[in-house]
């Protein structure tokens, strides 16, 4: 019997790939341009994906055998849900893998906001430490409101990482959760917690309903002396809209996992102000992490090559 052949699109550790292999011939496009993938894709079974490349109408047609895409991210936002339904092509995602990473990132920005770290640190690089002495001083997390807009398992375990340091944390989603109890946050509405929290948090996956919903309307509700943290997906934020809200001072200040664009290009005017902290997209960027959200996507593959139930599908 002929072996599945599966294309590996991004960087995955090699022990992603031996396992593939155990089961199916393997092409890794990681390192090859683009417009080399044509001849992998011709005949492929299924995809790893990563949300840098977008999987649409124009890559499925490059790929006529295809018949499942594992994403080895947990947002899927870059997948043409509509294009895969039409081709009967299934979907995988890797939440569960990254949880904690992701809320580690998350918690650390919403730290570094609130104590305006980004500030203190070029403070002390660019020697105004040893000519001026004190950084501005921050502000303390213990009493604060961490306002988490998206309450998914991401967002309950950086609720967790807030109660801890003594945050008092409420959260906004679609629909109220039932587990309030549980969680500990106590829900709002979207506008409710806007003018509530000291920090708000985006964690919202990206869709048509959440793009852009940090615009200048919600800006301009958040207290003067709050921040943004984009943990979620650049364009659930009007980065004009946030640039202007910085400099009008209607917000305190922003740390950012991600952007609209991204990269942001160096020499964006975001990356040249002080009240801004960027990292980039490195939310669930560890090692370990990593590993198991290529190895999560590699096992949904081989699942699916076996007729097995798929550990993670995501209905398209
Ligand atoms: C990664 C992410 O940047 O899982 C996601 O949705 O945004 C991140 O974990 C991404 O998976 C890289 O491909």
């Amino acid at each position: 019997m002929s072996r599945p052949h599966l294309v590996v699109i991004p960087a995955v550790p090699d022990v992603v790939l031996a396992r593939l292999r155990e089961r199916a011939d393997v092409t890794d496009v990681s390192s090859m341009p683009r417009a080399e993938w044509g001849a992998a894709l011709a005949d492929a079974t299924g995809v790893l994906g990563g949300s840098g490349v977008p999987i649409d109408a124009a890559f499925l047609a490059q790929a006529p055998a295809l018949r499942i895409v594992a994403m080895q991210s947990v947002g899927y936002d870059s997948v043409d849900l509509a294009a895969l339904r039409e081709r009967g092509v299934v979907l995988t995602n890797s939440r569960g893998s990254l949880t904690e990473a992701v809320a580690d990132t998350a918690y650390w920005l919403v730290t570094a906001a609130l104590r305006d770290y980004g500030r203190s640190m070029a403070w002390a690089r660019d020697g105004r430490w040893l000519r001026e002495g004190d950084a501005p001083y921050g502000h303390d997390l213990q009493g604060a409101t961490l306002g988490i807009v998206g309450l998914g398992a991401i967002g309950a375990a950086v609720a967790r990482r807030a109660q801890a340091g003594g945050m008092r944390v409420i959260y906004s989603n679609r629909h109220p959760r039932t587990d309030d109890a549980a969680t500990g946050a106590a829900y709002r509405t979207f506008d409710q917690l806007l003018a509530e929290a000291d920090c708000v948090v985006a964690l919202v996956p990206l869709t048509p309903q959440t793009r852009r919903m940090f615009d200048a309307a919600a800006f301009a509700r958040m207290k003067p002396t709050a921040y943004f943290v984009n943990a979620a997906r650049g364009a659930v934020c009007d980065t004009a809209a946030l640039l202007k809200a910085l400099e009008r001072k209607q917000i305190a200040g922003a740390a950012l996992d991600v952007t609209d664009p991204e990269p942001l290009p160096p020499d964006h005017p975001l990356f040249a102000r002080e009240d801004v902290l960027i990292v980039p997209h490195v939310g669930s960027a560890t090692v370990e992490t990593r590993t198991r959200m290529a190895m999560l996507a590699a096992e949904n593959l081989l699942a699916f090559i076996d007729g097995k139930p798929l550990l993670t599908p995501v209905e398209v």
